[in-house]
């Protein structure tokens, strides 16, 4: 991180990173590094403009999840994220106006899941979310505030689509018609969920709302998810995001910017594995409109990402991270292809889900 002085950020943790005397030789003077390992995030502030009020979601949800695995005899510290104060008691540590540092306690032994997506990792993954969500069932989600507002309203998204083709700062909107044809095409279900949420046929709950599967810590060696991270988007939402988003590249046969698109696939396979996992732990609290749109909810959620995609690809690339050219579009066509196929298997997704939710 350019011309950050991280030591000066450590030193502003309450942490015990000061050395200590070791053993009882007579010669060398022999010391202990701090024992307990941290990690050190950057916030990024051009996304999520309020850090306080971030962590402090962060606190509460982790801080409930903490309060149940204690009365149920669990580890707290490995079931959920520890956020380490800094000096001063807070939650982040302010650098200067643009620069601010949060610390979690590091979870040892475990994995993540980048591309081996094996079907037992799958099910896994899916009893993580599943209990994610379980342990989060009555926590008050309106006092939760809204990180970024609207992030999973589909039509805002397509609004923003739309924008973006009408300005064309970066001059790129006719070498993109196919994909902005395929993207306005399917505008129709967009607004499923953020109808039934508003007439409340869909119920509000505390949802993560970017439950890629890196997202899910495994234990390295029974592989069972251990603790779900990356708690930044955690705001009033609904099950379905969470569900959808993390199929959406969890049952992709490829990854999230292949560019062979022979490669890419829907796997409906990883999709029953996940979702096996996912009604073990929390298909009886699910409601009845909640079920019906289970298999429904990966197709809005590829859609959504991929329209986010292609607006970022039309905006000049400001907000996805890119290593190469046209990397945006690349994972916009990836998920229009992805969204094609899951519109083939309709049928025997929600036959899958009937099989596991009564
Ligand atoms: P990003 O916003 O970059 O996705 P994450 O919070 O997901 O940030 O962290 C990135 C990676 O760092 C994770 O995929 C995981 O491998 C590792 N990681 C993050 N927090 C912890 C933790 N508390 N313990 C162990 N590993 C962690
Ligand atoms: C971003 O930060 P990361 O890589 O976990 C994005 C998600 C997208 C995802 C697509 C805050 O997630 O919404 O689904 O990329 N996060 C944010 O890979 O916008
Ligand atoms: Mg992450």
């Amino acid at each position: 991180m350019d011309n950050i002085n991280l030591s000066e950020v450590i030193r502003n943790f309450d942490i015990d990173y000061s050395v200590k005397a070791y053993g009882n030789g007579h010669i060398n003077g022999t010391f202990l590094a701090q024992s307990n390992v941290f990690v050190l995030q950057r916030i990024n502030t051009d996304i999520f403009k309020n850090p306080y009020a971030l962590m402090e979601n962060i606190e509460k949800v982790t801080q409930f999840i903490r309060n149940k695995v204690v009365k149920r005899g669990g580890d707290p510290n490995r079931a959920t994220l520890t956020v380490i104060k800094t000096l001063d008691g807070k939650s982040c540590y302010r650098y200067d106006a643009q620069t601010y540092f949060r610390m979690y306690r590091f979870i040892p032994d475990t994995v993540t899941i980048e591309t081996e997506k094996t079907n037992e990792a799958l099910f896994q993954a899916g009893r993580g979310i599943g209990r994610f969500q379980a342990m989060l069932d009555d926590f008050p989600a309106a006092c939760l505030h809204e990180t970024i507002p609207d992030f999973h309203n589909t039509p805002k998204r397509i609004e923003a689509l739309k924008k973006a083709i009408k300005a064309d700062v970066a001059d790129r909107a006719e070498s993109v018609k196919d994909e902005i044809a395929f993207a306005l095409s399917r505008a129709g279900f967009a607004d499923t969920v953020v109808n039934g949420l508003r007439d409340k046929s869909i119920p509000l709950r505390v949802a993560h709302n970017d439950t890629k599967l890196n997202n899910i810590l495994f234990d390295k060696n029974t592989l069972e998810a251990v603790c779900v991270i990356d708690l930044d988007t955690v705001m009033p939402g609904s099950a379905l995001y969470d569900f959808g988003d993390a199929l959406r590249m969890g049952a992709s046969t490829a990854a999230e910017d292949e560019t062979d698109l022979d490669k890419v696939w829907f796997d409906e396979e990883a999709f029953r594995c996940f979702a096996r996992g996912y009604c073990m732990e929390f298909g009886d609290k699910l409601t009845e409109s909640e079920k019906n749109l289970l298999s429904f909810a990966p197709k809005l959620m590829t859609y959504e990402c991929g329209i986010r995609f292609l607006t970022d690809y039309l905006d000049g690339d400001t907000y996805f991270k890119i290593h190469r050219e046209n990397q945006n579009l690349d994972r916009a066509r990836n998920h229009f292809k992805l969204v094609a196929d899951i519109e083939s298997k309709e049928e025997k997704l929600k036959s899958i889900i009937s099989g596991l939710v009564s």
